[in-house]
């Protein structure tokens, strides 16, 4: 039986992970920081089927010993701190998680087994103000918010730690990735959720900010998905995810509202301190190596996306009543 940690496990992405690999037959183990107030609210409805194991990426030794416990065939490093706007709040502890805490998983691998296979969930964020478009593997970075300095940081540390050090280690540049399980902070969560609760009668409006920007919106189910391939080929190589589809902000609140029938003009205020002090204006990923190498396609659009989570926050707001 093949074994898997998933760091993360908690997020968005590393719950649907841990429930993929559990179909695939793989052992999952999870690292959990220890908190005074659990919340495992996304993996609640199999927290019986995997093994968590207390750890924390600004820890060494926790990882080592995680490392040691669960003897994973694949480790995916999917914790960070990873939210845009954080960043520039908690500089230095965005880059103790999200850059140096890649490093430490590294490490940590060649203590204990190099041969284990290593997924570093690096962002299209490092793009930043884009050199070209639309971006591919090939496209050079130029991060605009410490979270993206810290990505550039844990790409490269993940392609030195495969040079150096003959690991099989690959990064996964992934654009914007979506569910009903995204956090609430996040654009497409916060418009999505906002139009359920207009339409209940549970909010008046939604404060949001730069609504020009544009970005390369898929669906998490399908993403991580491709983290699981990069994984198991014969190359560690690294990939681009995405969708080739880029909209604006504005569009995603379009859809939204329209889900629920109402006009979004009406709701829909702007506020300037949830402007960015600089922003990324426009993704658009090119995931035709994915496409030809790994036979990686996305299967849910822009617009099923947002319906999709519209229609997911409208039953949990009834389901509470
Ligand atoms: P998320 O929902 O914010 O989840 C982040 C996870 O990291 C949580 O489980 C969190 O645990 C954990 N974590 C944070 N700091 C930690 C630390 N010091 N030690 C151990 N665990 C820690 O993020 P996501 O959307 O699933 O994204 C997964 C990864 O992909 C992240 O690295 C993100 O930067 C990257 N990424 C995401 C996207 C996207 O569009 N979603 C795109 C590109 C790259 P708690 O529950 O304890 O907070
Ligand atoms: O949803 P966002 O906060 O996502 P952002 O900044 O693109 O980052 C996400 O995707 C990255 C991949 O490119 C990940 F690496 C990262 O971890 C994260 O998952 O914001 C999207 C856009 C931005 O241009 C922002 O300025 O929406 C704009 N926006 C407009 N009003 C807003 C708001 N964003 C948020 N969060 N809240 C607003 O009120």
């Amino acid at each position: 039986m093949k074994r898997a940690l998933v760091t993360g496990i908690t997020g968005q992405d590393g719950s649907y992970l841990a429930e993929f690999l559990l179909q695939k037959g793989y052992q999952v183990y999870g690292l959990v920081r220890r908190s005074s107030t659990e919340s495992f609210e996304r993996i609640d409805h199999y927290r019986d089927r995997v093994t968590l194991l207390q750890g924390d990426l600004l820890d060494q030794n926790s990882l080592i010993a995680a490392l040691s416990e669960s003897r994973p065939h694949e480790v995916y490093n999917l914790a960070a701190q990873s939210f845009v706007p954080a960043s520039w709040n908690q500089p230095v502890l965005t880059g103790e998680f999200t850059a140096l805490g890649v490093t430490r998983m590294l490490e940590a691998i060649r203590v204990v087994d190099k041969g284990i296979r290593f997924y570093q969930a690096s962002s299209s964020e490092m793009f930043g103000r884009v050199r070209e478009t639309p971006q591919s593997e090939h496209t050079p970075f130029y991060p605009r918010s410490p979270y993206g300095v810290a990505k550039a940081y844990g790409h490269f540390i993940t392609v030195n730690y495969r040079e150096s050090y003959d690991i099989f280690a690959v990064s996964g540049i992934l654009f914007n990735h979506e569910s009903p399980r995204r956090g609430l902070e996040f654009v497409t969560r916060k418009v999505t959720n906002a139009a359920a609760r207009i339409k209940r009668g549970l909010q008046q409006e939604l404060k949001l900010g730069n609504l020009d920007a544009r970005r390369d919106w898929g669906f998490a189910g399908d993403y991580i998905e491709a983290m699981w391939l990069m994984l198991n080929q014969p190359e560690p190589i690294d990939y681009v995810i995405a969708t080739g589809k880029s909209h604006q902000v504005r569009d995603l609140v379009a859809v939204a509202f329209e889900r629920v029938g109402l006009d979004w003009e009406r709701y829909v205020k702007i506020d300037p301190a949830l402007v960015r002090p600089a922003e990324v204006d426009l993704l658009l990923g090119d995931a035709s190596l994915a496409k030809s190498r790994l036979g990686w396609e996305p299967r849910v659009d822009f617009e099923g996306l947002i319906r999709m989570m519209v229609d997911a926050d409208l039953a949990a707001l009834d389901a509470r009543r």
